[in-house]
């Protein structure tokens, strides 16, 4: 993938597109202004997913992530204010990565969870969107611990292999009763696959379970009625496990990832570590790691 850097020059007015080498990341989007007052304006690509901004004080220096990521952009173009360093490069995320992309967005209790990718998604039990919690979009998933989960077939967008990808979830836990599986292609009876789980060894910790066993623990102690951001995302042979934008375990994950059974949501796949509480945007980027250190959790759903 190809991007472009744009050098900015606010004390005289000039701007400059240059393209850079070729890297992992980054895609092409067009800077149509600066109006020298601090906001960048550009026209998004139709299949690029997230925009980020990172600045630098020249075109060789280090690039900062530290301005808020742009994780949704639903008109044809965007602008964005801040104060003016030197130099904006402006990132992006083909949409190819995307696997999985649940908004949980619809009337108050209605079971039709759409996958923006078009995945099927089954509501079991009485699983159901609600009105009364929401991350984005006025509503969420709620379900109840008992018996409740979404879930699609088999399919070979979860399976990782051994290469990069992002998981990244909102929950909301109404209860903390025990073992429960956010996310994952996992059966509690046998090894294999991997899950998101909140584990009570220790007490409600937000792990990262594959093939055998934990891999990665985030060594804090969650509560209920309050939202958490999780994330877990595999760059280059290294795993890591983020709460709320914070890196809390970093490991070598080299693991190949199988995915031996459906995707499953709020329980395992053959329905146990039932999860009590609420579910909301969830995402699977396959191919590409979005983290690889404390981030600024997205302030937007994410566009597909
Ligand atoms: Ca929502």
């Amino acid at each position: 993938m190809n991007h472009q850097w744009y050098r900015i020059l606010a004390a005289t007015g000039l701007v400059l597109c240059l393209p850079l080498a070729s890297q992992n990341y980054g895609q092409t989007v067009e800077l149509t202004s600066f109006d020298f007052a601090g906001t960048l304006s550009w026209t998004n690509s139709p299949d690029i997913t997230d925009y980020s901004i990172q600045w630098a004080s020249t075109p060789g220096g280090v690039w900062t992530n530290s301005w808020v990521s742009l994780a949704s952009v639903v008109a044809t173009g965007e602008s964005f204010s801040a104060s003016v360093p030197m130099c904006y490069r402006v990132l992006g995320i083909p949409r190819t990565h995307t696997k999985l992309l649940l908004h949980a967005d619809g009337t108050h209790n209605s079971t039709v969870f759409t996958d923006e990718v078009g995945h099927v998604m089954a509501a079991y039990g009485n699983t159901r969107i609600v009105t009364n919690q929401s991350v984005f979009g006025g509503t969420c998933a709620y379900l109840d611990g008992s018996g409740d989960y979404l879930s699609t077939t088999n399919c070979s967008d979860w399976t990782f292999g051994t290469n990069d990808f992002t998981i990244e979830l909102r929950v909301r836990f109404a209860v903390l009763p025990g073992i429960v599986t956010l996310i994952g292609s996992h059966d509690a009876s046998s090894t294999g696959g991997w899950a998101i789980v909140n584990n009570t060894t220790p007490a409600n910790s937000l792990q990262f379970h594959a093939l055998t066993g934990m891999k990665m623990d985030s060594r804090i102690t969650v509560s209920a009625n309050r939202w958490y951001h999780v994330a877990v995302t595999r760059a280059s042979g290294i795993g890591y496990l983020f709460v709320d934008g914070r890196l809390l375990s970093c490991v070598t994950l080299t693991n190949n990832l199988s995915s031996p059974w459906r995707l499953t949501l709020g329980a395992t796949t053959d329905g146990l570590q039932y999860l009590s509480g609420y579910l909301d945007e969830v995402r699977i980027l396959k191919g590409y790691a979005k983290w690889t250190g404390d981030f600024v959790v997205p302030q937007k759903a994410n566009r597909y």
